[in-house]
């Protein structure tokens, strides 16, 4: 087992709200207003401590198809005889999505979790077991508030108003451009894997679909009982008699966040409808999917809840309708642990379905929080409104791009200037009143950077349906904004002492701010393909077939033209203006094909395909070294290759030897001893990758000066024995000279 998840248990934060937020912690707002931590970190697996489970014997579970009604049969006989066989009690188990299970197993006397953990994972069907752990929320055209919601703002908009909200900022997301482009397809259904939502905010509930409660665990729900169809938001508040003892023990004390509603509002909010705010996108679908509930949510529900919303089948669940399987999943939330193979189980099935899951990076300025860290998800990290990364914001080499996350600039008492305002709620336990989030009542967090990614995403898709997940995040770094970098703000990952704040970097905070106008001109783009073989498999001077039919085009456009031209290189093309052609690659050095598709609107995108032989070079390729000593530092040079190894050879033996002089992996030539015969001797570089590709430099040996007083022996030059050769190699050099001179055969 990993190390203890009670040291690492630092959660993410939830929202903060005004002074509810600031009472709860010390931290400037500037610094941290939206992190809170467990009083009792042993919460993050609560007092009896379930595993996810998934075994060998339930097979892959199908990627493209809902699972059938056997495959669940098959898997609750996989848990049946792992009971059996492994000895153990299974006091509660449920089938989860992708053919995992929640187990959670009776322990043996004095036995620790970790213990159990252990001994599960050594049944030989059990594939993976991790634990089930709690992860936490991290955390408005015509629309009255739209003029504050700063964050979507693109041109200046009230250049000459004192009030910083008004004005542009670096790290607004130019969405009025966007919208100028796109609003969004109402076909289009993005999920918010939350804290359910409040169907009746009346900016809101014409945006939502039914969605699902997943939360099995009646504390947690708080709506009186487990699973459900009804996927209000029952209220996460925390008391402190629960918080001293029972389910959840060791929880912090909290109101209702309204985290779902809020999330919600930022992705869709109803959009030029006169009241409230508005959305970044205008017409998708919002499917809410409640998996947060008291004192967040486990993975077990959230993983189920991720893989109902994209059409895979859940056990126990009816299945989500098909006009309503999402394409886009925001989850904004999570907590500090490497990705677990759980996640990765379910994302790979939602990547292969085509679904974008977007994730913040969550809120303690330190590495990516999972999910947000598993492979293929968008991780969105912090920014402040000067487009640098907030003092509270994760970050890492997992970060995909930059949002703005919501910075208050003055301190706790004083108004919030860059909330990032939604849809929300008052009441602090029960739902209250419809409101939204403001100055005074501030919404900031990782949270609600996520959802702007997520709102970007939605309009991409809705331009450019046939996008990978993989195409269309390429496309969104591409569209991002550079980073500043103000002067005197440290740069990532160092950071301000007293704020947090940092200047991102490409390696800190994805590529660079996400920007909604650029993002859907990218989107809006052909997307140009080039199939062929593999370049190392492709033999100089021979016909290689290109094709360039599995290109595509945004939705509602054609292809006006194909364009294949060669670039570098040399190589004859049988035709330039054909979805495929074909090339004979050269039969030295290499070639660069360009294709380019143009659609009927103009709009242009190209992909090369390169043959470059592996070539290695060597310098200097002439050398002149003394015997006895002397030394020569080669250095090899290797294109076209992804292993840029050598190998060293002298005289065509590899490292060399005494006679010829030897040869270091670093390609330090040392002489030999005496000067070989002939004198000349051949340093030879080998490319790993290509054994087939090498250069060669030559090394003329030169006899050592004469020693003062030589007493005789000749003139030299003749061959050391082989008991001299292995004496030398043994003890190298700490003989003198006239040592091994009494050696040498007569
Ligand atoms: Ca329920
Ligand atoms: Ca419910
Ligand atoms: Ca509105």
């Amino acid at each position: 087992m990993r190390a203890s998840p009670v040291v690492l248990g630092l959660v993410s934060a939830v929202v903060a709200c005004g002074a509810f937020a600031q009472q709860r912690l010390g931290p400037p707002s500037e610094t941290n207003p939206v992190r809170h931590q467990p009083t009792d970190a042993a919460a993050r697996l609560g007092d009896t401590p379930r595993m996810i489970v998934k075994f060998r014997s339930t097979g892959s579970a199908g990627v493209a198809q809902i699972q059938s009604a056997a495959i669940e049969t098959a898997a609750s006989a996989a848990v049946t005889k792992f009971a059996a066989r492994a000895g153990v009690t299974v006091s509660e188990a449920r089938a989860l999505a992708a053919g995992m299970h929640a187990l959670r197993l009776e322990p043996r006397a004095g036995e620790s979790f970790a213990a159990q953990l252990a001994r599960v994972r050594l049944d030989p069907d059990v594939e993976f077991a991790v634990p089930d752990e709690r992860r936490f929320p991290h955390a408005v055209p015509n629309d009255p508030l739209f003029n504050g919601q700063w964050y979507l703002q693109n041109g200046a908009y009230v250049a000459s108003s004192t009030d910083p909200t008004l004005n542009t900022q670096p790290s607004a997301i130019h969405a009025q451009a966007a919208w100028d482009i796109g609003k969004g397809s109402s076909t289009l259904v993005i999920a918010v894997i939350d804290t359910g939502v409040l169907y009746n905010h009346p900016d809101l509930s014409s945006r939502l679909l039914p969605g699902y409660d997943f939360i099995a665990d009646t504390a947690v729900a708080n709506d009186g009982n487990g699973r459900d169809a009804d996927a209000t938001d029952a209220g996460d508040w925390v008391t402190q008699a629960e918080s001293t003892s029972g389910p959840l023990s060791g929880c912090d004390v909290e109101n209702s966040s309204w985290h779902g509603t809020r999330v919600a509002g930022i992705i869709g909010a109803a959009s030029d409808n006169s009241i409230g705010v508005t959305g970044v996108t205008w017409n998708p679908k919002i499917l809410p999917i409640r998996v947060l509930g008291k004192c967040g949510g486990w993975d077990s529900d959230i993983i189920d809840g991720m893989s109902w919303a994209a059409g895979l089948h859940v056990p126990g669940v009816p299945d989500n309708p098909q006009a309503n399987w999402a394409k886009v999943e925001n989850l904004s939330l999570g907590s500090t642990d490497p990705c677990t193979a759980s996640y990765q189980t379910v994302m790979s099935q939602l990547t292969a379905r085509g679904v974008i899951v977007v994730a913040s990076a969550g809120n303690e300025a330190g590495p990516v929080d999972t999910p947000a860290n598993c492979p293929g998800v968008v991780a969105v990290a912090g920014l402040r409104h000067t487009g640098t990364k907030v003092g509270y914001s994760s970050l890492g080499p997992e970060v995909t791009v930059g949002a703005p996350g919501g910075n208050c600039v003055n301190g706790p008492g004083g108004p919030c200037l860059f909330s990032i305002n939604t849809t929300a709620n008052d009441g602090t336990t029960t739902a209250g009143n419809s409101t939204y989030t403001g100055q005074t009542n501030f919404n900031v967090g990782t949270s609600f950077s996520a959802p702007i990614v997520s709102g970007i995403v939605g309009l991409m898709l809705s331009v450019n349906s046939a996008m990978t997940p993989a195409q269309l995040i390429a496309r969104l770094q591409q569209g991002a904004s550079a980073y500043p970098s103000p002067a005197g703000v440290p740069v990532c990952p160092a950071s301000d002492p007293n704020t947090g704040e940092c200047a991102c970097t490409t390696s800190t905070c994805g590529a660079g701010m996400a920007n909604a106008e650029n993002a859907l001109q990218g989107a809006l783009r052909p997307m140009a393909i080039v199939t062929g073989p593999s370049p190392s498999s492709v033999t100089p001077g021979s016909t290689v077939n290109l094709s360039g039919s599995a290109s595509f085009v945004a939705d509602g456009r054609t292809i006006g033209s194909y364009l294949w031209s060669i670039v570098s290189g040399t190589g004859t093309l049988t035709s330039t203006n054909t979805a495929d052609t074909s090339i004979v690659t050269p039969s030295s050095g290499g070639v660069t094909v360009r294709f380019t598709v143009t659609d009927d609107a103009g709009r242009q995108d190209t992909a090369d395909w390169n043959f470059g032989q592996v070539g290695v070079t060597i310098s200097p390729t002439n050398a002149s070294v003394q015997a006895a000593g002397g030394t020569q530092t080669f250095t090899a040079t290797v294109v076209n290759a992804t292993d840029q190894g050598v190998t060293w050879q002298v005289n065509g033996v590899t490292f060399g030897s005494a006679l010829v002089g030897t040869v270091s992996v670093f390609g330090v030539y040392t002489a030999p001893a005496t000067v070989p015969s002939p004198a000349t001797v051949t340093v030879t570089a080998i490319s790993n990758e290509d054994p087939a590709h090498m250069a060669s430099a030559q090394v003329t040996i030169t006899a050592p000066p004469a020693p003062p007083s030589s007493g005789g022996g000749g003139g030299g030059g003749g061959a050391l024995d082989l008991l001299g050769l292995l004496c030398l190699v043994a003890l190298g050099r700490r003989f003198a000279p006239a040592s091994w001179r009494a050696r040498r055969a007569s």
